[in-house]
């Protein structure tokens, strides 16, 4: 019971962080197209990151005897439509991770599976860290109306304390 449920979970958790990994990509991609230099290199590194946070995961659970699966299938919201839309979607999708991450660890702290809840404990507060900096820049952009001269602006002066 334990082990089918915990298994299904850090498997979701690893798809989430690979599918953020491609979210992130794409949202550079949007950000290279808008001459947005540093928001391009802001997802950019965060896609990275996630990649990293994937392949950290993959080892634990080849390590604890569980074969990670990767759903090659990830279907992506590619709607993106301004530089607030985008990182209000960062953060709508780091809210959900950090839901799953905090639901898995209800679940192994109440099977008193220490060793896993030992090693989601560093994905807890990498989520403080980073739903911090999107609300941030979230909060920041709202000085800043849609045109692409604010925009640019915004990416040169405010962005580029964040890459
Ligand atoms: Fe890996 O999801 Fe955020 O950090």
């Amino acid at each position: 019971m334990f082990k089918n449920k915990i298994n299904k979970y850090l498997n979701y958790q690893l798809n989430l962080e690979y599918y953020s990994s491609k979210l992130y990509l794409e949202m550079s991609f949007w950000c290279d197209i808008k001459n947005l230099e540093n928001a391009k290199i802001f997802f950019k590194n965060s896609s990275n990151d996630e990649l990293k946070h994937m392949n950290k995961l993959s080892k634990f659970l080849c390590d604890i005897d569980i074969l990670p699966v990767i759903n090659s299938n990830i279907l992506l919201n590619k709607n993106f439509n301004s530089l607030q839309n985008i990182f209000k979607k960062a953060y709508i999708n780091e809210k959900k991770i950090t839901h799953n991450i905090n639901y898995i660890s209800d679940i192994a702290l109440k099977y008193k599976n220490y060793k896993i809840f030992h090693f989601l404990s560093w994905y807890i507060l990498k989520q403080i860290e980073e739903e911090k900096v999107l609300k941030t820049i979230i909060n920041n952009l709202v000085f800043y109306n849609n045109k692409q001269k604010d925009i640019l602006i915004f990416d040169n002066l405010f962005l580029s304390k964040y890459i």
